[in-house]
């Protein structure tokens, strides 16, 4: 069984949609761990209804930014993960804490990178009229949100749209996209090499996934 800790910040649908893949049967990781930065996180509520560990690191008691990532990797060494999971994790990691976690530390984005890295992704993509958004799952480098693409999913942009919508359009694909790379990093078939993703699944498509409703035919 491979072990994983969550970072988190807030909500936790991420996280929530991590504890109901691994509850399936024959699932080959299980979340060891949650840590936030942020002591109100709902995600927190989340992992302790279940019995998974939790810690708080509040950022604000860190005078700088290598104190934080230095007591942070502390806390998640106490519980030897295999993999450390960015899910809406809102903390810029220093180049130290990434490389210490090289092929083992990945994200989720809600943008189809490299497009609209940073912050409010939705509202820059509604600005700049783009018709197809989506999310970005990655490893993590130093370079902010520019690591290695793992899987990525596509949705829509509808003229009726607003950020919330369309966040909400990406989300219930991030719930999609997220499990499965954790679940082909457990198994065995992501690595990290020289910088570059090995992925060893049949390339039939699965490793880029299309948002039901643009393949959806209208009753015609
Ligand atoms: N760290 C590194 N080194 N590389 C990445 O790719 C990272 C990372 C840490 C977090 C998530 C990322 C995202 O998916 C992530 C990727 C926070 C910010 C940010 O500006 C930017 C990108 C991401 C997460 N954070 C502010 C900061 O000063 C704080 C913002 C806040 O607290 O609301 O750290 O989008
Ligand atoms: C998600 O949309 C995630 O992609 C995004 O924040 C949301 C967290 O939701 N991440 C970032 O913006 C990272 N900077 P959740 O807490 O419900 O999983």
């Amino acid at each position: 069984m491979m072990r994983v800790v969550v970072l988190i910040s807030g909500r936790g649908s991420n996280l929530a949609s991590l504890f109901a893949a691994t509850d399936r049967d024959g699932f080959p990781a299980r979340v060891v761990a949650v840590i936030s930065n942020r002591p109100a996180a709902q995600g927190l509520a989340i992992a302790a209804a279940r019995g998974v560990p939790t810690d708080v690191l509040d950022h604000r008691q860190f005078a700088e930014r290598g104190q934080f990532d230095t007591a942070l990797a502390g806390v998640i060494d106490g519980f030897m993960p295999d993999l450390i999971v960015l899910a809406g994790f809102m903390r810029i990691l220093g180049e130290g804490f990434v490389r210490r976690y090289e092929g083992r530390l990945i994200n989720i984005h809600p943008s189809l990178l490299p497009a609209f890295p940073g912050l409010h992704t939705h509202r820059r993509a509604l600005l700049e009229g783009v018709r197809i958004h989506g999310c970005t799952v990655h490893f993590v480098t130093a370079d902010l949100d520019h690591g290695p693409v793992i899987i990525q999913a596509a949705v829509p942009v509808l003229d009726s749209d607003d950020e919330d919508t369309l966040a909400a359009r990406v989300l219930a694909q991030e719930h999609v996209v997220y499990p499965q790379a954790v679940r082909w990093f457990a198994e065995g078939r992501l690595h990290l090499c020289a910088g570059r993703i090995v992925l060893d699944v049949p390339q039939d498509g699965a490793s880029a996934l299309i948002a039901p409703q643009i393949a959806r035919c209208p009753p015609c």
